[in-house]
């Protein structure tokens, strides 16, 4: 197994943790933590450095105590000083450590003093009241401990956004029930459109007198109140999700939207600014001295910043302040921009609907042409088509098209990119088709060499057009398969292919980050859905969301072009 510049940090932060347990000076915790930052920022692999025989003390922050560490860390999996230190600490300690209101010192009271050693110890020791009978610790502490106890229940877990989506939704239909709401928003991640949320925070505005809170902790899927106050509740759900809801006052709308939609990074950077001009921003407004001078809209604040209005989903740091302060902002795909959806399966493959059916839910959803494209051959347990028949599939669209009113049905095919990079149909009936979509279904642990060339040398074909799912990645459940995207993106923009954003919640790959890459190198992205069943299109929301994280604009994007003009950057020969 390769060893990861992350595994090295936090093989150096476990050690500073039990260190600081056991009361060691506090200098040579710090370096142990500065190392773990230095490793953490580093662009390049740690025990690739070793191999090339460089000097990893040449590194900020590691000597070369810590760097013969490394080197044994790599070499053999382990570090004989954690081994020590752990057989002296319980390391359950350092998952203690990890709760807010809890440093080295109270988590070694509570170890030596009520031998507590792991979360479930703590949370019993506070709901039976010893934990506020210690010296140094309060009730107060008590209850903070048991909050967070709450919330490190949920953390980790995240949940992907259509699930989240849903749950907001329920949610906020019942809170809307309340008299007197004047705003209600969910902000935080959610809001910024990212493809798995770790909590909601929800804002509420409301006529004067009215206590949302007390509504709020009603709700049926609760499972447990975490906190409760006027102006902020905080409740986990059935589901495992957090939420938070907190009342705001009308004047802060603004401010508080914009603080609690974030992302941290962006916030910081805007209180940078603010700082600049010797006002300040906060979660109640932009300040200067004691006058508020914004804070109910966003836009306010942004513009007297000297910024244009940011879209949530571009909240991320990642130079966006730079473009609202030279108004070189992207106009943001929406999915009104969205017209086709290229990669549409039916029940000739593994689909569950017929080619009609699949039309007409596409049409329901207001989209003016769709491809199909059933897998091929390779994806035996689909059922997968050979040449012969795709070429009954082709003759049955073609007779159905003038039949099915008000949509465009291209022909199309979902092909796999075999090993060595051959496509799995001949070439002859691959160029009969409107639309040809290939993908990798097999062979996903090859080496990040092999996996590029297989798709390169797949890139060589001129029938290629859109490079399915190119990453292959199932959120939560199947990491990426080894890929050199950038190398990838380099031969699309030289062949003229595109890049498929999988709109599927679970896949959303291309991710935002390769997006904006393929818009910076210049290569189309398709947003389709890869729809199975009928329901399918409403994917396309989580896609454009994606899309809108990757920057792209609808001049990105080759399925918000009409069929003709499509019909037209899709042949290359
Ligand atoms: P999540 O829930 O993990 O998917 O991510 P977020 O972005 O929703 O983060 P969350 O729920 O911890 O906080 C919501 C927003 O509140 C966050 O995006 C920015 C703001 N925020 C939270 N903590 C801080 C902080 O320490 N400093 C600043 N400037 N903003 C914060
Ligand atoms: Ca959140
Ligand atoms: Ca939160
Ligand atoms: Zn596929």
């Amino acid at each position: 197994m390769p060893v990861h510049n992350t595994d090295i940090a936090e093989l150096f932060r476990k050690i500073a943790d039990l260190l600081a347990i056991e009361g060691e000076n506090k200098f040579r915790i710090r370096a142990y933590r500065n190392a773990a930052q230095t490793i953490d920022g580093l662009s390049k692999n740690v025990a690739e450095m070793i191999d090339r025989g460089e000097d990893l003390s040449k590194l900020s922050g590691i000597g070369d105590d810590l760097a013969d560490k490394i080197e044994t860390f790599v070499d053999t999996g382990s570090l004989p000083q954690l081994e020590k230190l752990e057989k002296k600490i319980p390391v359950e300690l350092v998952k203690l450590m990890k709760i807010r209101g809890l440093g080295a010192k109270r988590v070694r009271a509570l170890y030596e003093k009520l031998n507590i050693r792991s979360v479930e110890d703590l949370s019993k020791a506070a709901e039976e009241g010893e934990i506020s009978n210690l010296e140094g610790f309060g009730k107060k502490t008590e209850q903070a401990i048991m909050d967070e106890i709450g919330r490190l229940d949920t953390s980790g877990k995240r949940t992907m956004i259509f699930k989240a989506s849903e749950i907001a939704h329920s949610l906020i239909d019942y809170l809307e029930e309340i008299d007197g709401v004047k705003e209600l928003v969910v902000a935080g991640s959610y809001r910024r459109g990212k493809e798995t949320v770790g909590d909601l925070d929800i804002l509420i505005v409301t006529k004067r007198g009215v206590n949302a809170s007390e509504h709020f902790v009603e709700y049926e899927d609760i499972k447990k109140v975490l906190s409760r106050g006027e102006s902020k509740s905080s409740v986990l759900l059935d589901s495992g999700m957090q939420v938070d809801l907190r009342s705001v006052p009308a004047v802060s709308f603004g401010a508080a939207l914009l603080y609690f939609t974030g992302s941290k990074a962006h916030n910081i950077s805007l209180r940078k600014i603010a700082q600049k001009k010797s006002w300040k921003v906060n979660e109640y407004g932009l300040f200067d001295g004691d006058d508020r001078i914004a804070g109910r809209t966003e836009k306010q604040i942004y513009e007297k910043l000297g910024l244009e209005h940011i879209d949530p989903e571009l909240r991320e740091d990642r130079g966006e302040i730079e473009a609202a302060r030279k108004g070189s902002l992207p106009d943001l795909i929406t999915r009104k921009d969205v017209r086709g959806d290229l990669h549409v399966h039916t029940n000739r493959t593994d689909g569950h609907y017929s080619l009609e059916q699949m039309a007409e839910a596409a049409k329901k959803r207001n989209l003016d042409y769709i491809a199909i494209t059933d897998h091929s051959k390779h994806v035996s347990v689909t059922g997968g088509l050979d040449a012969d028949a795709l070429a009954e599939q082709i003759d049955e669209i073609e007779e159905k098209r003038s039949k099915i009113e008000g949509i465009d049905i291209l022909t199309g095919i979902e092909v796999d990119i075999l090993e060595d990079g051959s496509l799995d149909l001949p070439d002859e009936i691959l160029k009969k088709l409107d639309v040809v979509v290939c993908s990798i279904h097999s062979k996903f642990g090859l080496s990040k060499k092999k996996q590029t060339e297989r798709v390169l040398k797949a890139m060589d074909n001129d029938l290629f057009q859109i490079f399915g799912h190119p990453t292959g990645r199932m959120i939560g459940t199947r990491e990426p398969y080894d890929i050199d995207i950038e190398k990838v993106l380099r031969r699309a923009k030289e062949r003229g292919c595109f890049m498929e954003l999988n709109a599927h919640p679970e896949r959303l790959d291309l991710d935002d980050a390769h997006c904006k890459t393929a818009k910076d190198m210049g290569v189309k992205i398709a947003i389709s859905t890869d729809a199975h069943h009928t329901d399918d299109f409403d994917f396309l929301e989580y896609g454009v969301k994606q899309a809108r994280r990757g920057w792209l604009e609808a001049n990105d994007v080759i399925n918000t072009f009409s069929p003709k003009r499509l019909r037209k950057i899709l042949k290359k020969t």
